[in-house]
């Protein structure tokens, strides 16, 4: 290194002191698909394992890898090397994507930012909760694992301690996935997310290793590749050896004036800041993922009914896949790799259009589409498809993708349950949109559109709208024939009527059913309600809950709520000047304040 890159990489480390405040903890599980199959069958862990996927093994457990297995081997070749490799298909990600996604929500119930990296990372900001309990420890703090490198010198800000103690939390979080789950993993501790991640196959499978700052430069030196640091690619690499620039001590020791000519100022300044170990990206808590999607290549389909077939085996998977996750899709994206024979080049192309969240059902809590719903998608997935390609003329594709884009959330808990029934007014308004009564009334749809469907990055995609967008308003007059005072009033639509999805409110989704049945039947008579009521009152006498309900609350859905919403409840009616809702009559319920807990209590007439 010159002497000026050395004195600029130790005056970075000494000027950025106040950048060793965070505290970050990578952990990778061992061997992940493996170790999910041999969780699966325990008799697969005394044996070498492959996981393959088409030609491949995409890899193996510790025991296979004695005998030279590698990641991304040929099949052929690893049997080669191991004739009595045991190897288990792994086409389908359905374990471990339920394995990953329930390690995540172990690493979660530290309450610190969790960020997913793939199906088997994770970075945790454990920097709050480092602060935290060094205010209650005040004994010495040994690390856990091992360090990168012993030092000589305490940093005056403190990291050491705490990346001591956070390396103790890693070993909490590792002993947490192990205990509940059964996973080895391997953790990285350090005051970023490059290093952490960097530092964490050191000690590989079942370890951690914790870095302190002031090694982070002299550690990158030591990597070989430039595209070892986790943020460089492929064309970055290419670019940097076209100048020379092949191991990480190269890009340390190359100057800025060089890097600026090849690369933007911004780009030039990262390249220099990773190849010193620095890096100050967050820990961006993941949510759920903005788009489900799933593709197959092949070599060439030319033919309709061909693409067909991968449409059709494609929507099976992801289906399962989106009952999984539990949303109602909105949108629908279907993708095409096009590849141009003369050129002996391809490029893909999308398109995508809204789809009827009537497809879906909810049956038991779960997410289903009828056969009838199941033909919807695919003729709306060739609708788009002969939207890109011109069937007029051949074409070859190389791959064929299908992905939900968009979808209604289906919130849970007690701040939500407003927006949650609201949400739920508009599938289930959709739901009726083929309904015979020819009642049509115009309201202002904003209040029940599906407002909260996740956002998501179209700028790749054509998006065509729906050719059934619905009406917006019609529907709800259509299918139940409310009367105009109803429609006005979301407060008349009948919380037993409405769809509830959260497993918290399953009971409600049951009763809804019975709910519905009734509605059916012709409408009651007040003086017919009445006496159901008091009768309701009088089984909740009995035995209930809703013993302090007004009259005109259907207790049959109260007795169905948590028990926390049946308390606010209660509380709200006994003082009804806090709730601003008058305790006597549903029926001026319409002046009260909008978008109120209470105004969904009307009972089923
Ligand atoms: P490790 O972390 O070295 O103990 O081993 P793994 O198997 O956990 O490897 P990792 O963390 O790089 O990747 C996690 C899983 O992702 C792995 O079990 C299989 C899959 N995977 C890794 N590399 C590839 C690849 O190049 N292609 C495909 N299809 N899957 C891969
Ligand atoms: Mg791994």
């Amino acid at each position: 290194m010159t002497d000026r890159n050395m004195e600029s990489s130790s005056s970075s480390y000494m000027g950025s002191q106040n950048e060793h405040i965070k505290s970050i903890i990578h952990i990778d599980v061992d061997c992940f698909y493996a170790q999910v199959e041999m969780i699966r069958n325990p008799e697969l862990r005394s044996q070498p394992l492959g996981i393959q996927q088409k030609n491949i093994v995409v890899t193996s457990n510790y025991e296979a890898r004695k005998f030279g297995i590698q990641k991304c081997m040929l099949v052929c070749d690893a049997l080669k090397a191991c004739p009595n490799l045991k190897l288990v298909n792994g086409e389908d990600l359905r374990e471990y994507r339920t394995a990953s996604s329930k390690i995540f929500m172990v690493l979660q119930s530290w309450k610190c930012p969790v960020e997913k990296l793939g199906l088997d990372e994770n970075y945790i900001d454990v920097t709050n909760l480092v602060k935290e309990r060094l205010k209650n420890t005040s004994n010495s703090i040994t690390i856990s694992g091992h360090i990168y490198n012993e030092p000589s010198v305490e940093c005056t800000c403190g990291c050491h301690t705490r990346l001591k103690l956070a390396s103790q939390i890693a070993n909490e979080m590792r002993y947490k996935i192990y205990d509940e789950l059964g996973f080895t993993t391997c953790a990285g501790i350090a005051h970023n997310k490059l290093l952490a991640k960097l530092v964490c196959p050191l000690h590989k499978p079942n370890d951690q290793t914790t870095i302190f700052p002031e090694d982070g430069v002299n550690f990158m030196s030591n990597l070989q590749s430039v595209r070892s640091i986790p943020s460089i690619g492929l064309k970055t690499t290419e670019a940097l050896i076209s100048q020379k620039i092949i191991t990480v001590s190269d890009l340390q020791q190359v100057s800025m004036e060089l890097l600026k000519k090849h690369f933007s100022a911004d780009m030039a300044v990262r390249l220099k800041t990773l190849s010193l170990g620095e890096d100050n990206t967050p820990v961006k808590q993941t949510g759920r993922p903005q788009s489900i999607g799933l593709e197959d290549s092949f070599k060439t389909v030319s033919v309709k009914s061909e693409v067909e077939e991968k449409f059709a085996a494609l929507l099976q998977r992801l289906l399962i896949l989106v009952r999984e996750d539990g949303r109602i899709p909105v949108s629908l994206r279907v993708t095409l790799r096009k590849k141009d024979v003369k050129r002996l080049s391809s490029h893909r192309e999308s398109r995508q259009c809204q789809v009827s969240p009537s497809i879906f059902t909810i049956n038991n809590g779960a997410l289903t589409v009828t056969e009838a719903g199941q033909q919807k998608l695919m003729s709306t997935i060739m609708r788009l498809f002969t939207k890109l390609i011109d069937l007029s003329k051949p074409f070859h594709l190389t791959l064929v993708g299908l992905a939900f884009t968009k979808f209604q959330e289906r919130m849970t808990g007690r701040s939500s349950i407003v927006n949650y029934l609201m949400n739920d007014i508009s599938v289930q308004s959709v739901l009726n949109i083929q309904n015979d009564c020819d009642t049509s009334t115009s309201m202002d749809y904003s209040a029940v559109s599906p407002s909260s469907s996740t956002t998501t990055d179209l700028s790749d995609a054509e998006v065509e709208p729906s050719p059934k967008k619905p009406k917006k308003v019609t529907w709800i007059a259509k299918r139940r024939c409310l009367s105009k005072e109803e429609i006005a009033s979301p407060s008349k639509l009948k919380v037993g009527e409405l769809r509830l999805n959260s497993k918290e409110l399953e009971k409600v989704s049951e009763l809804r059913l019975n709910s519905r049945d009734r509605s059916l039947t012709p409408r009651a008579s007040p003086a017919r309600d009445m006496s159901d009521n008091s009768e309701a009152m009088k089984d909740v006498a009995e035995g209930g809950n809703c013993g302090d309900c007004p009259s005109y609350v259907d207790k049959e859905v109260f007795n169905a709520l948590p028990e926390d919403m049946q308390h606010e409840l209660k509380a709200m009616w006994k003082n009804p000047s806090n709730s601003e809702l008058p305790r006597s009559s549903p029926r001026n319920m319409n002046k009260s304040k909008s978008n109120t807990l209470l105004k969904y209590f009307v009972p089923n007439k």
